[in-house]
């Protein structure tokens, strides 16, 4: 999944690609460089970012969402509002992402239910503003999971099918960098849930800061600078059972797959 980021305050690539034709040529060669499916996304969640309007978040992403979906690409919507969400499935998007995973937003899962599309739940506890603020956990990878399974059991309450669901256990929101570890460690148990599972590890603060000997004073190293950290976190991630990775640089996470593929093609690896 290629990340196409229609804000102008993105952590990782810092609104370079706001103007529609530029998040449009941006989308297309993200598909040239071998994306399954293109996340397009006009709210900045890193954290302490302020919210857009629901006006501005439509104006930013529909057209966007109709230019790439009539292109024949795979769209999905990164959206935490039902609006948002019904508009880009009328413009050609085939899949909702929400991190928030249906709580930010009441009416997200009775439109889930009656349309019928793919819908990612990502673990989430607090909108960007606040969310630091809840990254506390006896065993994160034990509350995650059970956060997550609350989330399945409220989302099929609303009548959205189990199949339709999509597990996200939301590297960087409302996690530290330990917590990130832990949940990358225990990525299989996620799997284990039995739905698919997306992993978004991409340019995340984590893996800002790889040297376990530097300092907590230490400067991290830019986002940009960030993809080879980010290819062996997808790599992880695929070899835990992953069903696909969301990232920002495309060429980088499929070279380390293919690596991946050509080892299980050659015999040696764990499936
Ligand atoms: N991370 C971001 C945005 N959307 N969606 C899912 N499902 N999982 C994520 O981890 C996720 C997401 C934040 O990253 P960005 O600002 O670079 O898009």
């Amino acid at each position: 999944m290629g990340v196409v980021n229609v804000t102008p305050d993105s952590f990782s690539d810092g609104g370079r690609w706001f103007e529609p034709s530029a998040a449009i040529e941006h989308g297309n060669l993200l598909l040239e460089q071998g994306a399954d499916l293109l996340d397009v996304g006009g709210e900045s969640t890193r954290p302490g970012a302020g919210r857009p309007s629901e006006e501005e978040e439509l104006a930013r992403v529909i057209g966007v969402v109709r230019a790439l979906a009539d292109q024949g690409a795979q769209v999905s919507v990164d959206t935490m509002r039902s609006r948002v969400a019904a508009e880009a499935l009328e413009a050609g998007a085939q899949l909702i992402n929400d991190v928030s995973g249906g709580l930010a937003d009441p009416q997200m899962a009775p439109l889930v239910a009656s349309a019928g599309v793919p819908f990612v739940a990502m673990h989430w506890r607090a909108h960007s503003a606040q969310m630091d603020l809840e990254a506390r956990y006896a065993d994160v990878l034990a509350e995650v999971i059970a956060e997550l399974e609350q989330r399945v059991a409220g989302l099929l309450a609303a009548g959205v099918g189990r199949e339709a669901i999509i597990l996200d256990p939301g590297f960087g929101f409302s996690k530290d960098a330990g917590h990130n570890w832990a949940l990358l460690a225990g990525l299989e148990q996620v799997v284990a849930l039995g739905h698919p599972v997306l992993v978004g590890t991409s340019r995340k603060r984590f893996l800002g800061r790889l040297d376990l000997t530097a300092g907590p004073d230490a400067e991290p190293t830019p986002p940009t600078e960030r993809d080879a950290a980010t290819a062996a976190t997808s790599l992880l991630a695929a070899q835990a059972g992953a069903w696909a990775v969301r990232v920002h640089d495309v060429p980088s996470t499929r070279d380390a797959l293919s690596v991946w593929d050509n080892v299980r093609a050659a015999g040696g690896a764990r499936a």
